[in-house]
């Protein structure tokens, strides 16, 4: 029995994912997912916008190991709002497997950020999807940019591909390395080479501190998981092929507010070679790119 009633057209999370037919190279990081609790040990916040089902560290451990990964990035999810507990338990009880991306609000003292920094946090999320925030977090981010840049993490900010025109100048503006959630949400029934997903590929082009995972195709696509997200790939692909050097992936387990389906997390791994068809854009991918972010002290140069 969970500690929360979860929403009542919450989608729990795929209980038996397929085997993934790729072959995860030795070492990869899962560099998207949440836990969601569980809200017995760690309540979600009041401020929240959905109540989940829980997601517990143990259960994304199993995952893990079960598709083949070695290492997480764990992001602090909405509905814990800039409550980070369940956050850090998970991190530290990783055995350094785990390294995580926080939230915080500008009341944080430097003693918490620097307790966060030994947990395993390197990066602070910012949350520019308007159905998951009160108000776009302009100010707030830009004092907490000039704090963090100081521990020398990294901001990540998540946002929709048509709001991205208002948003780019304050984006641009900011001081550390930038990493944008699944490639700021591209509309894939637009044209790969129109003007919308064309602004996203200038702020990649002409801001090399910006990085983009490419991850949820569940998310953006239309077509669906009985097509494999197949209008997804192109999109996910030029960006791969282009800033081979500053792209991430993730399964974004356990999948917050899926409304049309859960997805399958095998057949989510089972995309990566689609979208990065090199044994070396792989490696990069999945190993070299999030080990400099997240681990630099133990990054192999590549
Ligand atoms: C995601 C996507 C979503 C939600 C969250 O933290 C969250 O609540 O990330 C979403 O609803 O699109 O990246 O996991």
């Amino acid at each position: 029995m969970s500690a929360f009633n979860k929403d009542a057209d919450w989608l729990d999370w795929h209980p038996s994912p397929s085997k993934p037919k790729f072959v995860v190279p030795n070492g990869a990081v899962d560099a998207h997912c949440h836990v969601f609790g569980p809200g017995a040990e760690f309540p979600f916040a009041p401020q929240r916008k959905y109540t989940p089902c829980d997601a517990s560290k143990k259960q994304l451990w199993a995952l893990r190991d079960y598709l083949g990964f070695s290492r997480n990035v764990v992001v602090q999810a909405t509905c814990h709002g800039a409550d980070n507990r369940a956050l850090v338990d998970a991190l530290l009880a990783s055995n350094g497997l785990a390294r995580g991306v926080a939230t915080v609000s500008e009341d944080v003292t430097d003693t918490e950020l620097d307790a966060l920094h030994q947990a395993g946090v390197r990066g602070v999320r910012f949350n520019f999807v308007k159905r998951l925030v009160d108000a776009l977090p302009f100010d707030s981010l830009k004092r907490i940019a000039a704090r963090i840049k100081e521990l020398n993490w990294h901001i990540v900010i998540y946002f929709e591909g048509q709001e991205l025109p208002e948003l780019y100048d304050f984006f641009t503006s900011l001081p550390t390395t930038v990493v944008v959630d699944h490639m700021g949400r591209p509309d894939v029934t637009k044209p790969l080479d129109g003007p919308e997903f064309s602004l996203f590929l200038k702020l990649m082009r002409e801001n090399e501190n910006f990085w983009s995972k490419v991850s949820c195709p569940e998310r953006i696509s239309v077509a669906g998981p009985s097509k494999h997200y197949v209008d997804v790939i192109p999109f996910a692909r030029t960006v791969v092929e282009q800033f081979s050097q500053r792209v991430l992936w993730g399964t974004d387990w356990p999948h917050p507010n899926m409304k049309t389906h859960m997805p399958d997390d095998g057949q989510l791994v089972d995309i990566i070679p689609l979208i990065a068809p090199t044994t070396e854009l792989q490696q990069k991918l999945l190993i070299s790119n999030p080990m400099r972010l997240y681990w630099p002290e133990q990054s192999i140069k590549s």
